[in-house]
């Protein structure tokens, strides 16, 4: 049976792939969650916590469900769900800024109780795709796990529609369906081009020295932001904490503010699944007329950063009051956000096949580089300014199911999947020679491909 759909080779590759996807997750476990990475991130990350619930619904439903409850313990009373839950297990001087520049955070009277501390930023709400999904596989495997899975869906359900008010109430006074980010950490593409320009705004003074531990775990300090970057980071974290982490008084003040169209989409994408979710739980019927209505509104939003002339969506820059024209791969988010129109659908594929993303000339493997080779900003080894990133392909390929682009799908599904089995789980990959890059062992890698393995062809054709 399955020697028909795939030769053997592939398939025992494909075995032994997943084998060492699941050895890198168990290396990386800590009980409850799962370090980001062994060395250069020893901490839970939250929208890596995401991809890795994804990854180990595949193993263990409860231990999947636990990944994003211990994310939740540390939920802030506003709603928030921090970028960072810190490790207090990790070695000193493993990463900068750690939970001693963050401690200011714990006296916020909105911080969850510390330790562990948490960082005061946030990043792209996955999790409740990653919730929705611990449920169907357990629904496909029935019996116990089917149960568990619906009991972690009533217990999560409130943390994330808090989470979700939170992003289009603080995150969206304007209510316009777009949030806003104070910092680029906020977006998860730290140094992309996307954030070239406000950051250039930013002045930065009298900042103490500080250490640049990420150097220590990549093989050059040219895969990671510049020291320019990080004075910038880490004066707006100076500023954030100053304005005592409150919102408001951040968006009186903060020279950073962006309406993020990544975050945006993938929020969308996240009240679809919560919506869902409402559903499967029995959740009062006006929790479902908002949520409805959060969609709507994202969307409008999202439709409202179309760029006719580049046919991607682009960023905004609030303090300039102007919309910020990079070639990224954010730019085709929003066939993350779904609900398109035929037209609409046609030319954000156009994009993604064209020679500014999967279609340039000379790329190792049909995948789209984090930043356009077209873009001025483009850097093939420099982290978000041009590397391959599984876990934009994996938002990218389960847009384009939805989507019922499923060959297209296929093709990113696989390819991604020969480059990891090739390259190993790196954080990223260089887009012409396909060198793995940036941290080694890296979480989320593991559990994209893990989910890649289980939803192929080949899956479906065994469950037929
Ligand atoms: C800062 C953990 C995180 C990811 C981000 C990625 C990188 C941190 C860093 O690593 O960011 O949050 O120190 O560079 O950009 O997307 O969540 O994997």
């Amino acid at each position: 049976m399955q020697v028909k759909i795939l030769p053997r080779s592939v398939l025992v590759g494909h075995e032994r792939l997943a084998v060492r996807a699941q050895e890198v997750l168990r290396h990386n476990d800590m009980g409850g969650w799962t370090r980001a990475a062994p060395e250069l991130y020893p901490h839970q990350w939250s929208w890596d916590s995401a991809f890795i619930a994804i990854g180990l619904a595949h193993l263990n439903t409860r231990r999947a469900a636990r990944e994003l409850e211990s994310l939740f313990e540390h939920q802030w009373k506003t709603g928030k769900v921090p970028h960072i839950v810190f490790n207090p297990e990790a070695q000193p001087g493993s990463y900068f800024p750690g939970p001693d520049h963050w401690a200011c955070a714990a006296a916020s009277p909105e911080a969850p109780p510390a330790p562990p501390y948490t960082s005061c930023l946030c990043q792209p709400p996955v999790h409740a795709i990653a919730a929705l999904r611990i449920w169907e596989v357990a629904e496909r495997n029935g019996g116990e796990e089917a149960g568990a899975a619906r009991a972690f869906l009533r217990e999560i359900y409130p943390g994330l529609l808090l989470w979700h008010r939170y992003l289009l109430t603080y995150r969206d006074p304007e209510g316009s369906g777009l949030i806003t980010i104070f910092h680029p950490w906020e977006s998860g593409t730290d140094n992309s081009p996307r954030w070239d320009t406000p950051l250039a705004a930013v002045e930065v003074s009298d900042l103490a020295p500080y250490p640049r531990y990420d150097l220590q775990h990549v093989a050059n300090p040219s895969q990671r932001p510049t020291d320019a970057d990080y004075d910038r980071y880490l004066w707006l974290v100076k500023l954030i904490k100053k304005a005592g982490c409150n919102e408001r008084s951040i968006y009186r003040t903060h020279p950073f503010l962006v309406k993020d169209v990544l975050f945006s989409a993938i929020l969308v994408a996240a009240n679809e699944a919560l919506l869902t979710i409402a559903g499967l739980v029995g959740a009062q019927a006006e929790d479902r007329t908002l949520i409805a209505d959060w969609i709507k509104r994202g969307r409008r939003g999202l439709g409202r950063c179309r760029n006719p002339e580049l046919g991607l969506c682009l960023d905004h820059d609030l303090r300039a009051g102007r919309a910020l024209r990079v070639h990224t791969v954010a730019g085709l988010v929003p066939l993350v956000a779904g609900g398109l129109r035929p037209w609409h659908l046609a030319i954000l594929l156009e994009a993604l096949r064209s020679s500014s993303f999967i279609g340039y000339p000379g790329l190792g493997r049909p995948l789209p580089p984090s930043t356009s080779p077209n873009d001025p900003g483009f850097d093939p080894r420099s982290y978000w300014r041009g590397p391959l990133w599984p876990v934009i392909d994996w938002l990218l390929w389960w847009a384009l199911e939805r989507a019922g682009e499923n060959q297209l799908a296929e093709r990113l599904r696989e390819s991604s999947l020969e480059q990891i089995a090739e390259e190993g789980f790196a954080e990223y990959f260089e887009p012409f020679t396909g060198e793995p890059l940036g941290s080694k062992e890296q979480s989320w890698t593991a559990a994209v491909a893990l989910d890649w393995l289980a939803s192929g062809p080949r899956r479906k054709m065994l469950a037929a």
